[in-house]
């Protein structure tokens, strides 16, 4: 748990550099993501032996290993569920890092599209599925739905698409090629939904979800929709949104004995420290601050109702969890950073 100040309410850091939920100082360049804690817990027994393990375990839920894998830095990080995690996990890490970012989700997901359970979906683009909170308010204020039919007011918004790096996706798919046939791994389109019950279509008797039209709708938009999931969106959406971003800007945190030893001329209130703006440092963006991609494992099939065996769903995330490290560190970072000692990881 967090027990140091945090420095900044805009955009909260402690002094030592440690972001406010996901809890770290500093991760590798290199990052697989995944939404439970075991299937990090399993990616990390491939890290290798030889190299120390840094594990930081935050109170928010967000589970982080840094390691090597064949040598090079690697990542795995737990995120949980959903929109603000995805959006506080990119953010947070983002903020901790020098150099170029590469994050590939390794998720569960369900489909609508082509496949069934126990394939693969490595999709090339995203779209968000959101609730649409005005359609129930007006349904609400006027049952006969005049309000919500003459503007044409649909319960749920289907957004555009935002791509994955499609370097990696190609990547992703040609490693998979090695252990599963082809029919079996599906490259369409990823409905990132912010919720896994209402805007994934799914009947809930305790609720009017007003979603029974939704699959249709969202097919009508995107047909090549394949994928349900939770997080993926937020994740490719960002990652453009990072590389529009002007600069990077870090602050270097410091603490009171490296200013000492340093001869750093500081503010010093109350004893806190605060950040010295002579050392803020501004670092070479890379062309792609971020670069995106995921990979899915289809446990539920919404055609058919069908869930995953666990025998499967064990085979899957050992064939392409070892593919998906291999795929990371076999992609070049933009400038590969030296080590800096200032930083732990
Ligand atoms: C829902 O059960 C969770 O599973 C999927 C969804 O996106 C959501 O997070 O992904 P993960 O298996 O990676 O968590």
């Amino acid at each position: 748990e967090m027990k140091d100040k945090l420095l900044n309410a805009n955009f909260p850091k402690t002094a030592e550099g440690r972001v406010y939920h996901v809890e770290i100082k500093r991760v590798a360049n290199r990052i697989i993501t995944v939404g439970d804690p075991s299937r990090a817990q399993l990616f990390a027994e491939w890290l290798d032996k030889d190299t120390p393990i840094f594990k930081c375990n935050s109170a928010r839920g967000f589970f982080t290993l840094t390691g090597k894998y064949k040598g090079v830095p690697v990542s795995i990080m737990g995120i949980g569920m959903g929109y603000p995690m995805m959006d506080i996990f990119v953010r947070e890490t983002r903020a901790t890092v020098d150099g170029q970012l590469i994050i590939i989700r390794f998720g569960s997901c369900g489909t609508i599209g082509k496949g069934t359970v126990g394939h693969m979906v490595v999709p090339k683009g995203a779209f968000a599925v959101t609730k649409n909170f005005d359609y129930f308010y007006n349904y609400y204020e006027d049952p006969d739905m005049t309000k919500n039919e003459e503007k044409n007011v649909k319960p749920y918004n289907v957004s555009k698409v935002f791509y994955a790096d499609q370097e990696i996706c190609e990547l992703l798919q040609t490693k998979l090629l090695n252990y599963l046939p082809a029919n079996e791994i599906h490259t369409g389109l990823n409905a990132t939904c912010d919720s896994f019950y209402s805007s994934q279509g799914r009947e809930d008797g305790n609720f009017a979800d007003h979603n029974k039209e939704l699959f249709t709708y969202i097919k009508k938009k995107h047909p090549q929709a394949e994928s349900l999931e939770m997080e993926t969106f937020i994740l490719y959406h960002l990652a453009k949104c990072s590389n529009d971003a002007p600069i990077i800007k870090r602050k270097k945190s410091i603490t009171n004995e490296r200013i000492n030893e340093r001869h750093i001329n500081v503010n010093k209130m109350n004893d806190e420290v605060k950040y010295d703006e002579n050392i803020i440092t501004t670092i070479k963006k890379p062309k792609n601050s971020i670069r995106a991609a995921a990979i899915m494992m289809v446990f539920t099939d919404r055609k058919t109702d069908e869930f995953i065996d666990p025998s499967r769903t064990k085979y899957l995330e050992t064939v392409a969890g070892l593919a998906v490290l291999d795929v990371l560190i076999s992609i070049k970072l933009e400038e590969e950073q030296e080590n800096d000692d200032e930083c732990v990881w």
